[in-house]
């Protein structure tokens, strides 16, 4: 195992990382910005190096800087956590050249999933089912109205670079199309600096599906089930659970199955989550490949009882994938609320000094957060102040709890959106699990 790993992160996923650390008996060396020196991750981390003033371009997104404290600290490992540099294909390679073990998928591995357009033929090409749409980018308008036309309208146009919603269109019919296209590859080449494009047919009402999986790089692929993610606004999730109430046993079986087959074809290492979008009639198609823990990470911890940044730091360091598929089972139900310092009302940011903080506890409560009182939320950097996990053996005791948490759950000082997950979870349509994409917009746009 690691002697010492540098944690290159903040918040509540530096904590995460530096938690599953302590117990291996490993070392932790974290990182911090100029205006970072009083979070959380410094004080639990064994030893602190800063990196540069708050721009995240001149720190937590310095590629030099953190490498240049990895040498200080003479760590064996770097964990990127999600944001920053988990995804970046051009990180993982330095960390290996310089000597340092990145903690997940091989720089190769990023890049593949990291054009959704090649993620998708080579997804297709392992068996996964695709939305049916163009094999491949799309490069003159011409070609491409021909093939929206064979694909039958509405249609999708999504950025090759994009992923998470961004650079994306939806063209009803052939009138809107062409000038459609015009705009998907224009905010393409703004947004990512390549105005590649590819087709899809456009499902509507879609749920957000993604399975959790874990390869250990030599052909070994397991998955943890699934994560229901449809509760989201703008691309950016509120409210996650597992297992997802839109799926039968049937289907359930089925997209762990294709899934795993992909993690083992590649030879993957660490962790992924495949996304997919579910149709009302339990369709389901690839979307996007995650190479990273996604922040949701802990409904299936809680679900399943692993200890999934264990198993990272396990399967980084060598060690065998010491578990076997039919030993990972569903226990129970879990939720997680994420809470943002933002008007629960309007969603506009709420940084400031935290005055009071009291956090719930109890039988099947979790939360995972950096702050405390007396903590100053930074507008620097995004708004999520904590994590709040409920778990029970049944879904309805699942939101009985979440319910009983959110309301111990005292943030005084900010605006924070506890009160919009108290609406969301005595809606009539959450309830029931009547849940899909549109949730937010039609029932709290
Ligand atoms: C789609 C779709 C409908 N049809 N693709 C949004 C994020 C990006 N990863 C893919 N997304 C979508 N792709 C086809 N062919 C609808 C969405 C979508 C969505 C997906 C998941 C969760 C929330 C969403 C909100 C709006 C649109």
């Amino acid at each position: 195992m690691f002697e010492k790993v540098l944690v290159a992160n903040r918040g509540e996923i530096a904590l995460r990382v530096i938690r599953a650390c302590k117990e291996q008996g490993i070392k932790t060396v974290a990182v911090y910005s100029d205006v970072d020196k009083e979070a959380l991750h410094v004080a639990f981390a064994d030893e602190s190096v800063c990196i540069g003033p708050y721009p995240s371009s001149r720190s937590y997104l310095d590629t030099k800087s953190i490498i240049a404290a990895a040498e200080i600290a003479n760590v064996d490992a770097i964990h990127p956590g999600y944001g920053f540099m988990a995804e970046n294909a051009s990180f993982a390679n330095i960390c290996s050249e310089c000597g340092f073990k990145f903690i997940g998928p091989s720089a190769e591995h990023i890049n593949l999933m990291g054009n959704k357009s090649r993620a998708k033929d080579e997804m297709k090409r392992m068996g996964v089912p695709v939305v049916p749409g163009s094999d491949g980018a799309v490069t003159t308008a011409d070609e491409a109205l021909k093939l929206a036309k064979e694909i039958g309208f509405p249609v999708m146009i999504k950025a090759s670079a994009g992923g998470g919603g961004k650079g994306m269109r939806v063209a009803h019919n052939e009138m809107a199309f062409l000038n459609s296209f015009e705009l998907a590859r224009n905010e393409s080449m703004n947004a990512f600096g390549s105005d590649e494009v590819y087709l899809e047919k456009y499902i509507e009402n879609p749920r957000h599906v993604e399975i959790q999986v874990f390869g250990d790089g030599k052909g070994k692929g397991l998955h943890f089930f699934e994560r229901e993610c449809s509760i989201q606004r703008r691309h950016q999730k509120l409210l996650e659970e597992a297992p997802s109430t839109a799926i039968s046993e049937e289907t359930r079986r089925k997209m762990g199955e294709v899934s795993v087959k992909a993690v083992q074809e590649l030879k993957y290492e660490n962790a992924a989550t495949i996304e997919y979008l579910v149709d009302d009639d339990e369709n389901f198609y690839f979307m996007e490949m995650n190479t990273r823990i996604q922040v949701e990470h802990p409904v299936t911890e809680m679900i399943t009882g692993v200890d999934l940044l264990a198993l990272q730091l396990k399967v980084a360091a060598g060690e065998e994938l010491d578990l076997e598929q039919e030993d990972i089972k569903i226990l129970g139900h879990a939720i997680e609320c994420r809470i943002n310092a933002e008007d629960p009302e309007t969603f506009m940011p709420s940084p400031g000094h935290i005055e009071g903080y009291v956090v719930p506890g109890g039988f099947g409560i979790r939360v995972d957060s950096a702050c405390y009182q007396g903590y100053n939320v930074l507008p620097y950097y995004d708004s999520m102040v904590a994590k709040l996990i409920a778990f029970g053996e049944n879904r309805n005791v699942a939101i009985t709890r979440m319910r009983r948490a959110l309301d111990e759950f005292m943030i005084e000082g900010i605006k924070t959106t506890i009160p919009l997950h108290e609406r969301i979870l005595e809606h009539h349509a959450f309830i029931t699990g009547n849940i899909s994409t549109s949730f937010i917009d039609r029932y709290f746009g």
